[in-house]
């Protein structure tokens, strides 16, 4: 196999595309090197005094664990004094973070999530580093949370690691999707998959079903459907998965379909689901659309919500086209 370097990938699709300038190349870089900083300390675990918690809440109240925090100052670190950002934000900090004064400051905004699944952390289980990349308004000042709020549609790039039984990083700019692993020996990312395809179909979905008595009638009616299998409505059988890492959810459905579900429910009805917005959905829904499925919210497209906050909350539909399509058809009726 020819092996081609995530560096040379950039440059190339640069040259086909113009849509990777060379600022924008060190961002995905630099986030990609951070991600393997991430994953060496992933799969130290015990040996490296990172499992447990670090006895602090983030914004969502949320007991962080120390690799939640570690993930995250790895992230800012790596991104602070390249000049190629504005200001960053994360699921770990209630403010935004802007570059400081001492580093020149670039035009583009990072949001991440540094440690996606952090309940599987402790127990060995595929985790992951989601982030987003938008471009600061024109002429910005100092920044603000304001000039983060830009909808979905608006990513220049988004991406996903997954520490699992490989590193795998996949990544878009809007030119379809591609799969790099971490080639752990030499160090690198290689390219390993090229322009991943969602199957429009599916016969496979991923819920956590423990919430089934406080779903809504559209999710409820939904479900019900895919269990009832070959003489139910939708006259197939279907499978569940649910791996509580989001990554890996939708790292198996980037490969082989499926639909992912993270409704709001009736227990707290006041949030609109668990995943937020601007860097667990918004990168998600990019990467899917890239890859021909489809993201909703239950009634419109992820990608044209207009945040008002940057730590917003979302319901997620994602996956396979058509059962996308279906469940949101189902709430639209509702
Ligand atoms: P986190 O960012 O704090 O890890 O929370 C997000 C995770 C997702 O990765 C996953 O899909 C979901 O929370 C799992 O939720 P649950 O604990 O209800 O299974
Ligand atoms: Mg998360």
């Amino acid at each position: 196999m020819k092996r081609i370097s995530l560096t040379q990938h950039l440059v190339e699709e640069q040259r086909l595309n113009n849509n990777i300038p060379a600022e924008l190349r060190l961002l995905i870089e630099v986030v990609a090197r951070a991600c393997k900083t991430i994953s060496h300390a992933v799969g130290k675990g015990a040996l490296g005094e990172v499992l447990g918690s670090a006895d602090t809440e983030n914004i969502q109240g949320e007991v962080q664990k120390k690799l939640d925090v570690l993930s995250n100052e790895i992230l800012l670190e790596a991104n602070e004094w390249g000049g190629h950002l504005a200001a960053m934000a994360s699921e770990e900090m209630e403010h935004i973070h802007p570059i400081p004064n001492r580093y020149p400051k670039g035009e583009y905004l990072l949001l991440f999530d540094p440690l996606d699944g952090s309940s599987n952390i402790d127990v060995n289980v595929s985790i992951g580093t989601i982030f987003s990349v938008l471009k600061a308004p024109d002429g910005l000042g100092a920044p603000t949370e304001q000039d983060f709020l830009q909808a979905g549609s608006r990513q220049v790039a988004a991406g996903y690691a997954v520490y699992g039984p490989q590193t795998i990083l996949v990544l878009t700019t809007g030119h379809g999707v591609n799969c790099f692993t971490l080639d752990r020996e030499m160090g690198s990312w290689v390219l390993t998959q090229r322009g991943m395809q969602i199957p429009e179909d599916t016969k496979e979905f991923a819920i956590n079903a423990s919430n089934t008595r406080h779903w809504y009638p559209p999710v409820t009616r939904y479900v019900d459907e895919m269990q009832a299998g070959v003489t139910g409505p939708l006259k197939k059988d279907f499978n569940m998965r649910w791996i509580a890492s989001m990554v890996a959810d939708v790292h198996r459905i980037l490969n082989r379909g499926g639909v992912f579900m993270y409704p709001a429910d009736a227990r707290e009805p006041e949030k609109a689901g668990k995943l937020r917005l601007m860097y667990e959905a918004n990168p998600m829904a990019f990467i899917v659309e890239q890859a021909g499925g489809a993201a909703t919210n239950g009634q419109q497209r992820i990608l044209d919500i207009q945040p008002e906050k940057l730590h917003q909350r979302v319901a997620v539909f994602l996956g396979s086209k058509n059962e996308v399509e279906r469940v949101t058809k189902y709430h639209q009726e509702a």
